[in-house]
């Protein structure tokens, strides 16, 4: 905007009360429904910070069920969080799906395409491959439910074991999953690896990995799973 204009915008927005002004604005702010122990939920804060976009966070106790109502139920059938509602009222779900449309023209996604393919290669694989064994080992844990699946348990530590193992690899000659800089790709398989020893996992068994972990976590905005204020201020700070 050219001087003019700007200084006439501010005349008119002076017109305004300022109540009217915060409440446009709050209503314009995108909203995440997120659950404080769930790395689907932290792979979102992450890039909002990251990214430094303000988003107003909704605590959903899925323990409680908070998932499963009918309200939540008309914004996403599944049942899950996270889900973000964008400005315009719209709701989209799938943690991944979510990172995508929000890492969309920004550094985190590359645009030649073969490149972008590599980025879904590698969110699928932490879909499939990754988060239902990482994942599920941590939250057996945590919500105490490792006696009542003892059954199980064996196999979900193969697979997770499996899923470092590829990792691991893939990281032994390269810093970063795809290209050469932090992408989605390697936010959506930090959220579970970074808390993998939570679910019993030992990241001293991989130092590729390790490595990884810490250059991630240096990255401008980077903010911690515990960090749940979704106020972000330009640049990625918490504020
Ligand atoms: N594939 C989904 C998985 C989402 C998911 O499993 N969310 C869990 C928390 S991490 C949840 O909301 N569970 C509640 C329930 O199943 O009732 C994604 O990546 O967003």
């Amino acid at each position: 905007m050219r001087a003019p204009e700007v200084a006439q915008a501010g005349h008119t927005l002076r017109r305004f009360p300022r109540g009217l002004l915060l409440l446009l604005a709050w209503a314009a702010m995108l909203r995440l429904f997120d659950y404080f122990e769930s790395g689907n939920g932290y792979k979102v804060r992450l890039l909002l910070h990251r990214l430094g976009i303000p988003f107003e966070r909704i605590e959903c106790d899925i323990l409680k069920g908070e998932t499963r109502t009918p309200s939540f139920l008309a914004r996403n059938p599944n049942g899950r969080i996270p889900l973000l509602e964008l400005e315009s009222g719209e709701s989209l779900a799938e943690s991944n799906a979510i990172l995508w449309y929000l890492a969309e023209g920004t550094p985190l996604l590359p645009a030649d395409p073969l490149s972008r393919a590599r980025v879904l290669q590698w969110m699928f694989f932490e879909q499939y491959s990754h988060e239902p064994y990482v994942a599920v080992l941590r939250f057996w844990t945590f919500a105490g439910r490792l006696e009542e699946n003892a059954a199980q348990v064996p196999a979900k530590r193969d697979g997770g074991e499996a899923a470092l193992a590829v990792m691991e690899g893939h990281l032994a000659d390269r810093d970063w999953f795809v290209g050469d800089a932090c992408s989605i790709a390697d936010i959506a398989l930090y959220a579970y690896t970074h808390v993998c020893e939570d679910g019993g996992f030992e990241l001293s068994r991989y130092p590729a990995v390790s490595a990884w972990l810490d250059r991630v976590a240096g990255q401008p905005g980077h903010v911690p799973i515990t960090e749940l204020s979704g106020l972000a201020a330009p640049g990625g700070a918490a504020s």
